[in-house]
């Protein structure tokens, strides 16, 4: 169309596309413009939340700038791109984030001072987008961020769920969840492209034909199709034009109404049919580290890798390369095994659709995807009933079959007469019904497989994967550490640490190459600087004080050691042990004279996070946490000396305001059982100690940071299965302080003994799984350790600083690039700046 153009009209175009400058005045327009026009409001019926729309307006016309100069150029490069699929995108706010990343927080502030509102309450009228549940969600979204900021080519690919995680609230002590109305005031944060449609079909049959040369054809005849709507969330860069796309799926009717039987009279089954059809993104699945197994979720994720493979070849195909090539323009990182079936897929287009060899094709797909594993935990390893599979997928079944045969033909040919380690190996598990074992087909068929600490890549490959190594050998196996963004978690987060740090360093590089924190070490000995740098440690606190005096009605004082445990309730998590200790620890203090008690170091106890709605015992951890809270809080014998409080909705945005403000941190997983962990890195980040096993990432920051600045405690992941033994045949008894703890809850102490039976069960001797009585004598000297450490301050403000000193290791940067080097091999691409319009 523009080549039809006259040259006056492209100029035209060229001209006016150019985007509007950055001045003061020019963004205080913009805002006024969207009150005005875009919200039909007037200056004096504006609230904050009004106010944070026009701002988020505002700031996405200025994202949307970047996206289209970013999209264009990448477009005419056809460089090789990443895909990220992930079924869960924890990005929280995004418009302090994008303010800060394109560098327009400062002037966006003034101008939103000036009109008359304070710029801190508008950026909290915004709605965490919660799309994840923990630690897998927000890893992507900190990926999203550090490919963006390192000018890779890359997108994201997900589900836009109606609603995301749960909203928690406790009620009587006990967690009850309510929906999460994210969607109820529009989302500046997306741009819906109603014009990306792409029919996904489900269940029918497979029709089997002969070509003219007598090859066997197979034609999946889908019974129902549903529409896959894409919506696009841009992702700017910090300090670049950059700005990568994260592609969200919404669900649709094909139509509306099934005609027919809407003209057979039969209104409400033609209804329903739509209403089936939305319902597939309509919520995220609450589980973390564990399996639902439910037909829904397959349908997820099969709408979701359809939809997103389809869009993936389009845009290759539009480059006119061979097939053979895809592998040099694409690579594919699936996260855990969720979207294993884009492997599944994309060998049923080649093959059925386009034309290839069955070899052919298997080539490029092996070529093409790389798996990332994020646990162990048996219970959250993904299998699909076979017989559920077929109604839903007949074709990808027989792909799946015929995956396996070939596999296991070539196992045998290795390692031959072996039929224990065939059936262990296979993706299909004989069970009744069969069994789909996704993770062995995320191994067959991606070229690499990572773990995300280098503990757990290690595990994988001795437990999990152990025949796999065996068979593949052991380059296919590679550790890719986690990282977390520094733009969020300690820019945004804590803005005046990062001006300290900035100050200090005499520049804001270490933004991006988060080793420069290295420069701090020397300041480790100057007592003005450790000044400094406790007081704005003591600010984050004052600041959480506050939030627990709103959420919880719990007045806690600023000046007590502040001890953090927020993440998944989960029994390998060992919330359960926390609270155990603290039931210790108010023991202790119920039993000491006036003059003993003088000693004791006052603690702030927090803890946060939600458990997966079907959880019993999780959610029982929680009622005991809320029962020790009400009986500690307002014990006269104890006052300042202990306060416990369960900080109600954890998500992004609130752990934005606790990661800054804790002295210690909980990072307690039986050894083994935590992959890696990553608020573990955003706390020590934010200069707070942390106290741990030796379990995923925790062992490799304290390797960072040295072992006088870690607290480590507990048995490691190599004597796990020992203990477990011991406990079980050879009648160890239960840890004694354990002993008194568990009798003082069965006497009553904490509301209604009844209650916690089930829970308390779990530490029954010999039935002990996560080791808590195993660990728990030194966990209390660990936590006695704390103490000490705490009443030198000037030593404690020193291995703060060197806390955040050596942390440059866990910058996300640092493991997308290892990525990219290692497994994608793509190389960043930078966007050109096309200027500004001419005033
Ligand atoms: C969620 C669902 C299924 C399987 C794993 C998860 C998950 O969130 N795992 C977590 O991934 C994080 C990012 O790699 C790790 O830091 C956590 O240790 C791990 O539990």
């Amino acid at each position: 169309e523009k080549a039809k153009w006259p040259k006056e009209t492209v100029q035209l175009w060229e001209q006016l596309s150019k985007k509007e400058a950055n001045d003061l005045h020019t963004i205080q327009k913009s805002i006024v413009h969207h009150v005005t026009t875009t919200l039909a409001r007037a200056a004096y019926n504006m609230d904050n939340f009004s106010a944070y729309q026009a701002v988020a307006l505002s700031t996405r016309d200025r994202l949307i700038s970047r996206w289209n100069e970013t999209q264009g150029q990448l477009s005419k490069a056809d460089p090789k791109r990443v895909y990220y699929l992930s079924l869960e995108f924890l990005l929280g706010r995004s418009m302090d984030n994008a303010l800060l990343n394109m560098g327009l927080k400062g002037v966006y502030s003034q101008g939103v001072e000036q009109l008359g509102f304070n710029m801190e309450d508008v950026i909290e009228s915004e709605v965490d987008a919660a799309l994840g549940n923990g630690g897998l969600g927000r890893l992507a979204a900190c990926y999203m961020d550090s490919l963006a900021t390192l000018d890779y080519p890359a997108w994201g690919y997900g589900l836009r769920y109606n609603y995301g995680i749960f909203q928690q609230r406790i009620v009587d002590g006990y967690q009850t969840e309510y929906p999460d109305y994210w969607l109820n005031f529009d989302n500046p944060w997306e741009l819906p492209r109603l014009d990306i449609s792409i029919p996904i079909g489900f269940g029918g049959h497979v029709q089997t034909t002969q070509d003219e040369y007598g090859v066997t054809r197979h034609n999946w005849i889908p019974a129902n199709s549903v529409q896959a709507i894409a919506y696009d969330v841009p992702i700017p860069g910090y300090g670049t034009e950059n700005c990568n796309n994260i592609r969200l799926w919404r669900s649709k009717p094909t139509r509306v109404f099934d005609l027919t039987s809407f003209n057979e009279g039969n209104y409400e089954k033609s209804v329903e049919d739509a209403t089936q059809a939305e319902k597939i993104t309509s919520v995220l699945y609450p589980n973390d580290n564990t399996m639902a197994g439910k037909e829904l979720r397959l349908k997820q994720q099969y709408f979701w890798t359809a939809a997103s493979l389809y869009d993936i070849m389009r845009r290759f195909k539009k480059s006119m390369r061979e097939w053979s090539d895809f592998p040099d323009q694409v690579a594919i990182q699936l996260n855990d095994t969720h979207p294993t079936l884009a492997i599944v897929e994309l060998q049923r287009l080649l093959v059925d659709e386009e034309m290839l060899s069955w070899d052919d094709a298997w080539d490029i797909v092996t070529r093409t995807f790389a798996f990332t594993n994020h646990t162990v935990l048996p219970e959250a390893m993904e299998k699909w009933s076979v017989p559920m599979f077929e109604y839903l997928l007949p074709r990808h079944l027989q792909i799946i079959f015929d995956i396996n045969l070939f596999f296991l033909q070539k196992v045998e040919k290795k390692f031959p007469n072996d039929r224990g380690l065939l059936n262990r190996m296979s993706i299909i598990e004989e069970a009744q019904p069969q069994q789909i074992r996704m993770a062995h087909l995320a191994v067959v068929g991606s070229h690499k497989v990572n773990g995300v600490a280098a503990l757990h890549s290690d595990l994988i490959k001795k437990t999990i994967f152990h025949d796999f190594v065996d068979y593949y050998g052991e380059e296919k196996f590679v550790n890719k550490t986690n990282g977390i963004t520094p733009r969020r978690w300690l820019h945004q987060a804590n803005p005046q640490l990062s001006a300290l740090i900035t100050e200090t360093l005499g520049n804001d590089r270490w933004l991006k190459e988060l080793s420069q924190l290295r420069g701090l070490d020397k300041k480790v000995e100057n007592a003005e600087f450790r000044k400094k740098w406790t007081a704005i440690k003591r600010l984050n606190k004052v600041r959480l004080a506050e939030l627990i005096k709103t959420r919880c009605d719990v007045e806690v004082s600023p000046d007590a050691l502040f001890d953090i445990q927020v993440k998944r309730i989960h029994e390998y998590k060992r919330q359960f042990m926390n609270i155990l200790y603290v039931i210790h620890r108010y023991r202790t203090i119920k039993s000491m004279t006036a003059a003993q008690k003088a000693s004791v170091q006052p603690r702030v106890v927090v803890f946060g996070g939600k458990a997966a709605p079907g959880y019993y015992i999780a959610k029982l951890v929680i009622k005991l946490i809320n029962s020790v809270a009400a009986v500690v809080n307002q014990d006269p014998a104890v006052g300042d000396l202990l306060k416990v409080v369960f900080v109600p909705d954890y998500n992004v945005s609130v752990a934005e305001i606790i990661v800054p403000a804790s002295d210690i941190s909980q990072h307690i997983s039986t050894a083994g059982t935590e992959a890696s962990g990553t608020s573990n890195m955003k706390f020590v980040l934010n200069g707070g100690l942390i106290i741990g096993t030796m379990d995923g990432a925790n062992i490799e920051i304290l390797e960072e940071i040295g072992e006088d600045n870690i607290f480590i405690f507990g048995c490691l992941a190599d004597e796990v299965e020992d203990l477990r033994h011991a406990q079980r045949y050879r009648n160890v008894p239960m840890d004694p302080a354990l002993q008194g703890v568990i009798s003082a809850i069965e006497r009553g102490t904490f509301d209604d003994p009844k209650i916690y039976q089930p829970l308390i069960s779990t530490l029954t001797v010999g039935k002990d799984f996560y080791l808590i009585s195993a660990d728990f004598a030194s966990y209390i000297a660990a936590n006695q350790q704390v103490d000490a450490a705490y009443k030198d301050q000037e030593e404690w403000a020193k291995k703060s600083i060197r806390c955040t000193a050596n942390m440059g290791k866990f910058s996300s940067d640092r493991a997308v690039k290892e990525y990219a080097d290692q497994i994608w091999n793509i190389k960043p691409i930078s966007v050109v700046d096309e200027g500004y319009l001419q005033a």
